[in-house]
C-alpha cells in the first residue's frame, strides 16, 4: 500500500477535512520530507494549477499524483449529478470530465464524492440513482481513455442519501455494469455507516480502488479511537495495493497530521 496526503486549494472548502491548504509548493515540500509517495489534490478546477506546473512540482519533489477530487464542482458551483435540473446535471458531468482529463495524464483517477448529490425536490431515489449510474457509465469511458479508474465514494448520511456503505456502492456499480469504476473507502464515512468496517472491507474489497485513511473523529489515524488492526488485516486479506490517503482535519495542524499519518502508515503496513 502507498501513502498520500491531501492538499486543498479551494478557498470555499476552508474548515474541511484536508491536511494541507492553499500553498501547493509548501505542501509538496512537506510531503516529500515526511516520505509520502503522493499527494491527492482538491483544486477549484483544472486551470488554477496548470498541468505543466503541477508536473514540475511533483517531479521536483519525487511525488506522484494519487487522485484528484471533484468536490469543488459542488462547493463552489453547486453542481450535482442528480440535480432535478438537466442543465446542472450536464454541467456537473462536464466539470468531472475536465478533472478526469486533468488527472488522467498523471495516472491519477478523479473522485466523485459530493458531486453525487442527493435525492429530494420531487426526485425519487431510484431516479437519482439512475442519473448517477448513467453519469458513471459515460465518465468511465473518459477515464478508460487514460487507463485510469474512476473513483466513486459512498458518503455518510449527513452528506448523501444515495449510497452510504460499500455494499450500496457495489450494488450501484453492478447496476451500471461498469468495470473501471472503483469505490473509495473513506474510513470516516464507513465508521458512521457500517456495522463493522473490517467486515465491509473483507466483503467488498475487490471493488475498493482508493482509501481515505483517517480515524473516527476525522483526525489522523491514531488521533482518534478506532482499532486499525482488524481494518488493516482486512485490507491486506483482500490484496488492496492502492493508496492510503490522509483526508483528515489539520488538527492540531497540517504538519502534525501528516507526520502522524505517515507514522501510522508505516506501523500498520509493516505489521
Ligand atoms: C467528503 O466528506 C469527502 O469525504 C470527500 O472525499 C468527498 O469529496
Ligand atoms: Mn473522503
Amino acid at each position: 500500500m502507498k501513502s498520500a496526503v491531501t492538499v486543498s486549494l479551494v478557498e470555499a472548502a476552508h474548515g474541511g477535512p484536508f491536511v494541507f491548504w492553499d500553498d501547493l509548493p509548501a505542501a509538496c515540500a512537506s510531503a516529500e520530507r515526511l516520505g509520502f509517495d503522493a499527494i491527492e489534490l482538491f483544486a477549484p478546477d483544472p486551470l488554477t494549477v496548470p498541468a505543466a506546473t503541477l508536473k514540475n512540482l511533483i517531479d521536483d519533489h519525487n511525488l506522484s499524483l494519487a487522485a484528484v477530487g471533484t468536490g469543488a464542482g459542488w462547493v463552489v458551483r453547486k453542481l450535482s449529478l442528480t440535480s432535478p435540473d438537466s442543465k446542472i446535471r450536464q454541467e456537473a458531468r462536464d466539470f468531472i470530465r475536465s478533472m478526469i482529463e486533468y488527472g488522467g495524464p498523471f495516472g491519477a483517477p478523479a473522485i466523485i464524492g459530493s458531486m453525487q448529490g442527493r435525492w429530494s425536490d420531487g426526485v425519487s431515489r431510484e431516479q437519482a440513482l439512475r442519473w448517477l449510474g448513467e453519469a458513471l457509465i459515460d465518465l468511465e469511458q473518459t477515464a478508460k481513455g487514460f487507463g485510469v479508474p474512476l473513483i466513486y465514494e459512498p458518503l455518510n448520511r449527513y452528506e448523501t442519501n444515495l449510497c452510504r456503505t460499500l455494499g450500496e456502492g457495489v450494488d450501484l456499480l453492478r447496476s451500471t455494469g461498469c468495470s473501471q469504476v472503483k469505490l473509495l473507502a473513506d474510513l470516516f464515512h464507513l465508521f458512521i455507516e457500517e456495522a463493522n468496517v473490517a467486515d465491509a472491507v473483507r466483503a467488498h474489497g475487490a471493488a475498493v480502488g482508493h482509501v481515505h485513511f483517517v480515524d473516527t473523529n476525522r483526525r489522523a489515524v491514531g488521533f482518534g479511537h478506532a482499532d486499525f488492526g482488524p481494518i488493516m488485516r482486512a485490507l491486506k486479506e483482500v490484496g488492496y495495493s492502492g493508496y492510503l490517503s490522509a483526508e483528515a482535519f489539520p488538527l492540531p495542524d497540517g504538519e502534525a497530521t501528516a507526520a502522524q499519518t505517515i507514522r501510522a502508515v508505516r506501523y500498520w503496513t509493516q505489521q
